[in-house]
């Protein structure tokens, strides 16, 4: 029986249709998968994929309350639930998963890794029946108590030795898949007080368990592109892995920066304090931006809400980076998302999709306008003209001194004070909406 019959009778096959009203949810009014924009499909461009974790193991519970979502998979033992949830969740083009969200942990690492090894198995059935594939698969170190002070950051080096256990597993299960990236989550790698805390060495001590796994990829020949998601806190106080630059500065200090990029999660970018694409574009600049997880915060809270984007002026921001640094692929944008606890039907749960998908779509369609229209880009470039030929070219080859800066202003005297014009960008920005 499939997915579709199993789970999702009464859910119709949601194709493009531009000219549906308000209304009509059950279609995608901007996202239709072959349409070639600058070279590439929308499918290519986008790269959609669903997470394990909320869509198929989240309940709905949280810190104050009791699941109010109940998935007809979720039922049985925790490996009978662990294989109708591998069923239902084939309905999409790429999934992403925690080990721990695939298969439940068992009472030592050889039944942790035996029950992956079985559902896995499974997946991998499932994969080559369907067409579906995995966008990253990553390790769950953060839910166990004995990874509460840490994984790879942790003061005892047998936890750290279980967290790399559990990596060359995960690995190995990324292999036996085909996953196309890697992700690192690091939400326990930080600390509550600083008194107990010897950051030097737990920061070593991180890179050292990085370039293990480099050296275990390389070792069985997996072929998939490692990727760190920068989160600043929660569940620590203080995560290493703050932002877009930390983690850069990171990567760069230790020497690891040829065999990572990173994974931005927007709602991790506002938790930071920054702007929702802030970190989108400090880590293009750096050709450093591997995947991204489509969500969205509240700007009036202080916490990680993993609610879909919906917001078309964020989307358009994301996809006119991803525009300029010639896509995304081996990543994607993963909907690192949930409904709201208050969303309990299931019909929610697509609806939540696919208006994601339409949001990111429509942020694609403006952001191709933008840049093939090329009057921001254009008045962008103006700003920076007088890099273009003689003391400013020097400067961008490296070659000026302070010298000859100095010769210059002597020269040619004060600067003109030349208009930023934001609010000229703000609003040709907004007519491209
Ligand atoms: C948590 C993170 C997590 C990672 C994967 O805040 O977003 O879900 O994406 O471990
Ligand atoms: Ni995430
Ligand atoms: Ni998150």
């Amino acid at each position: 029986m499939s997915a579709q019959e199993e789970f999702f009778k009464h859910i119709p096959k949601i194709s493009y249709k531009p000219s549906a009203g308000p209304a009509d949810l059950w279609c995608f009014k901007h996202y239709s998968a072959e349409e070639v924009l600058m070279g590439k499909s929308m499918e290519d461009w986008l790269r959609f994929s669903v997470c394990y974790w909320h869509s198929f193991c989240g309940t709905g519970a949280d810190t104050f309350g009791f699941p109010t979502l109940h998935r007809p998979w979720n039922e049985g033992t925790p490996m009978e639930a662990a294989k109708k949830r591998v069923r239902a969740a084939f309905g999409v083009k790429y999934y992403t998963f925690h080990d721990r969200d695939m298969a439940p942990e068992g009472s030592t690492l050889e039944e942790s890794n035996r029950n992956l090894d079985e559902v896995t198995d499974l997946a991998l059935q499932l994969q080559n029946q369907t067409g579906v594939n995995v966008l990253w698969v990553t390790c769950n170190l953060f839910t166990h108590p004995r990874y509460m002070n840490g994984a790879s950051t942790n003061p005892d080096c047998h936890v750290l030795a279980y967290a790399g256990a559990q990596v060359k597993k995960g690995l190995d299960v990324a292999k036996k898949l085909g996953a196309q990236n890697f992700v690192f989550w690091g939400g326990r790698e930080g600390f509550h007080s600083i008194l107990n805390t010897d950051v030097g060495a737990e920061l070593k001590h991180m890179a050292n368990f990085f370039k293990m796994a480099v050296k275990y990829k390389e070792k069985i020949g997996l072929n998939c592109q490692f990727l760190i998601e920068p989160k600043p806190k929660e569940p620590c106080k203080h995560q290493y892995d703050y932002d877009a630059m930390s983690v850069i500065a990171f990567l760069k200090h230790y020497g690891l920066e040829e065999h990572f990029k990173l994974n931005i999660e927007p709602n991790h970018t506002t938790l930071a304090g920054h702007s929702y694409e802030h970190d989108i574009v400090m880590a293009s600049s750096f050709g450093m931006l591997g995947s991204v997880d489509a969500n969205t915060g509240s700007a009036d809270l202080g916490w990680d809400t993993d609610q879909f984007p919906m917001d078309i002026r964020n989307t358009t921001l994301v996809m006119k980076t991803i525009i300029e640094q010639g896509g995304i692929q081996p990543g994607g944008l993963n909907f690192d998302a949930k409904v709201r606890r208050e969303s309990t039907n299931l019909e929610d749960l697509f609806i939540a999709h696919i208006g994601a998908m339409d949001a990111f779509a429509r942020g694609l369609k403006n952001a191709v306008c933008m840049i093939q229209d090329g009057l921001l880009p254009g008045m962008v470039k103006e700003r920076y003209t007088s890099y273009s030929h003689g003391l400013g070219h020097k400067v961008v080859l490296g070659s000026a001194t302070l010298e000859d800066l100095e010769a210059y202003v002597k020269e040619t005297g004060e600067p003109k004070i030349t208009s930023g014009k934001q609010e000229t960008f703000e609003s040709i920005f907004n007519r491209y909406l």
